[in-house]
């Protein structure tokens, strides 16, 4: 049976990697620091920092694993600001941690790396649609260590270790942190309509445009990716992008025209980057032509969940 370790299974894109992957008919363990917060008898747990070497190794001795989606990372930008060194010691030496246990204990297991379209950074001031042979000019410490990091998965690639890396863009959806655009928003709709918030919602740069997916699309590709393990040639690295840039604004609007509340809008500069850039799409044609993945899930769709979920959350948020 194919059995697939993931790491940072508790994570947003975990919890619904693990129940795609559970779907699909893969035997899973989930790899954490945490236990699940819904533990079930269909998946198994492990206790897992990626920081501590000798953990991974015997992780790795323990499950051996025909498959391994690495998902775990510091992944919020701001904290990789505030937090650099913690940020760099597990995208980086995390992944090298686990690389050497793949390489000592699962060395025909094949492994997807999710980095992240943040390594292409400035490159974006193009402002067209990157591809994945785009130059890499990350613009922070998050996208600077996933882009060392995914050099260390090219070496390891180089010495036998099979797999893919991964540049997801901006994916959202029910279970995202509020300390990501669309969250924030939502969560805000919803505490303004049950008037736990004045009818004023506070936004960053709205003029941004960004490459939205909903994570179960960027799931399906990552499940649709492990394929590659029953072949011997196929490209090293992916974008998972819808291909189009949207506007902040229009997913505001969106989500404001999804509520019967009144609200205005205030510019909070504490949620302004200091080094933001204006349009960041990727060209998704390498995954479409490859697998024929596209995404399926339209972002309207994708926000009114995400207000309904928070519409129950505000509830018995205090
Ligand atoms: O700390 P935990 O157990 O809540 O797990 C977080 C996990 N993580 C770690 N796991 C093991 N050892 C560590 N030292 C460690 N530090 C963090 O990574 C968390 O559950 C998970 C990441 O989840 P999120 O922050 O929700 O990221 P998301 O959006 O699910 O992104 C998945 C991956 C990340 O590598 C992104 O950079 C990439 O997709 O684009």
């Amino acid at each position: 049976m194919k059995h697939v370790l993931l790491t940072g299974a508790n994570g947003f894109v975990g919890k619904v990697l693990l129940e795609t992957l559970l779907a699909a008919g893969y035997r899973v363990s989930c790899a954490s620091t945490a236990p699940h917060p819904s533990p079930r008898a269909d998946f198994e747990q492990i206790k897992l920092d990626i920081r501590d070497a000798m953990a991974c190794v015997a992780a790795l001795e323990r499950t051996k694993p025909t498959h391994i989606i690495h998902l775990a990372a510091i992944s919020h930008v701001p904290t990789s600001f505030r937090d650099p060194l913690l940020t760099w010691n597990t995208n980086v030496l995390g992944s090298l941690n686990l690389l050497e246990a793949i390489k000592q204990q699962a060395s025909d297991a094949f492994v997807v790396f999710a980095s992240s379209s943040e390594v292409y950074g400035e490159a974006f001031k193009a402002g067209i649609a990157l591809d994945e042979n785009s130059p890499c000019l990350p613009m922070n410490p998050y996208a600077a260590s996933k882009l060392a990091a995914e050099l260390a998965f090219e070496q390891y690639f180089k010495q036998g270790i099979r797999g893919v890396i991964v540049r997801p863009f901006n994916h959202i959806g029910v279970g995202q942190s509020p300390d990501f655009v669309t969250a924030s928003f939502a969560r805000q709709i919803a505490l303004i309509e049950c008037g736990k918030q004045a009818p004023i919602m506070q936004v960053g740069n709205l003029e941004a445009c960004r490459d939205f997916l909903d994570v179960h699309d960027v799931c399906a590709a990552y499940l649709q990716l492990l394929e590659f393990s029953e072949v011997q040639t196929y490209p090293r690295i992916f974008n998972v992008a819808s291909g189009h840039a949207c506007k902040i604004r229009e997913v505001l609007d969106e989500l404001i025209s999804q509520s019967s509340a009144s609200i205005s809008v205030e510019l909070d500069p504490q949620r302004l980057r200091p080094s933001d850039i204006p349009v960041a799409a990727g060209n998704c044609d390498r995954i479409h032509d490859v697998l024929s993945w596209q995404p399926k899930i339209s972002l309207k769709e994708t926000l009114a969940l995400l207000l309904a979920e928070w519409r129950l959350r505000v509830v018995t948020e205090r």
